[in-house]
């Protein structure tokens, strides 16, 4: 299995192998500071940095580099620095509040890694010695609800899952009432990606808000837009229409090991003003890091 018995490190350097590739490879045997910045602005555009903030990073790295011959430390450590000044303000670990169940609500396009990820944060979860109790609000599909079951089973869990076609609001319903009657610490809802019927996607993810607070008297704690790295930029506009259905808290990016365009992590937070909490780097259930500013630089850039 990949990733076991790896660190953290190691999952993140690995994960993050491509997008240094396709970043460090060209910027390789640049002598001169203009000659630098230029092809620097070249591939930052080509990892779907996106033009507003690549002319910032390359203005970073421009006043740290002396003019005339640079070193290729020299220049990697100017732009490790542009990196982590932009990426820093994104930095936030999950803290639960103390009500019980704290509630984290999972939304994302179809395929973006929601089921996988509730099954990755569950488990960091128990680990770190909480209940965790899943809750398959994708009713659409028996095999979404099928996969997260076993998902459950694998990482150790209790779920909560009706019947296929069931209303995801009355799953999510019973589920809080279970939850605080058997004293769970933390709810984690797996949400659709597609509706295909006429119930549209955004106003069933707003009824499942409504019914948490509902049941609970306050909002989920968290809801969490689940993205595909490899989608690059477009999932900004994902992001947006999540949004306004849930009033998003913040992101989980996943497949950051299946791209080369890690570099969307930067438009896509400073685009929405919202922390990333994880990335996802691997398929695996032990695949899934916090997001730190400065160790996802150290490992993009030097690997
Ligand atoms: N390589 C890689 N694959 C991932 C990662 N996260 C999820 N996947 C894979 O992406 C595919 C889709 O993941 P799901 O968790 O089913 O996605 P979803 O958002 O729940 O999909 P729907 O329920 O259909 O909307 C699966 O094959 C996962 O194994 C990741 O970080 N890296
Ligand atoms: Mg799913």
């Amino acid at each position: 299995m990949p990733g076991s018995g790896e660190g953290f490190w190691d999952r993140l350097r690995r994960g993050l192998a491509r997008t240094r590739e396709g970043l460090l490879e060209p910027l390789r045997g640049t002598r001169k500071a203009s000659e630098f910045l230029d092809r620097l602005e070249e591939v930052l555009l080509g990892a779907d940095v996106g033009p507003e903030e690549t002319a910032r990073i390359v203005a970073g790295v421009r006043g740290s580099l002396p003019p005339g011959e640079v070193t290729w430390e020299g220049a990697l450590a100017a732009l490790e620095g542009a990196l982590v000044a932009l990426l820093k303000p994104a930095e936030r670990e999950l803290e639960l509040p103390p009500a019980r169940p704290a509630v984290l609500l999972f939304v994302g396009v179809n395929g973006s890694g929601k089921t996988t990820t509730v099954a990755k944060v569950a488990r960091l979860l128990s680990g770190d010695g909480a209940r965790p109790l899943l809750v398959a609000a994708d009713t659409f599909r028996a095999a979404a609800i099928d996969q997260l079951v076993d998902l459950a089973r694998q990482v150790g869990v209790e779920v909560v899952a009706h019947r296929p076609g069931a209303d995801p609001g009355a799953v999510v319903h019973d589920a809080l009432e279970h939850a605080r009657a058997a004293g769970y610490d933390v709810v984690l809802v797996d949400t659709a990606g597609r509706l295909q019927t006429k119930r549209p996607l955004m106003e069933e993810l707003g009824k499942v808000r409504r019914v948490a607070e509902r049941v609970l008297g306050r909002a989920p704690d968290e809801r969490i837009l689940v993205v595909d790295a490899t989608v690059g930029q477009n999932a900004i506009s994902q992001a947006n229409l999540f949004h306004e259905a849930v009033g998003l808290t913040g992101l989980v990016l996943t497949k950051l090991d299946g791209t080369a365009r890690g570099g969307a992590v930067i438009p896509i937070t400073r685009a929405l003003g919202l922390p990333v909490l994880w990335v996802g780097t691997g398929e695996g259930l032990e695949e899934l890091e916090p997001f730190r500013a400065t160790e996802f630089v150290r490992a993009l850039l030097r690997g």
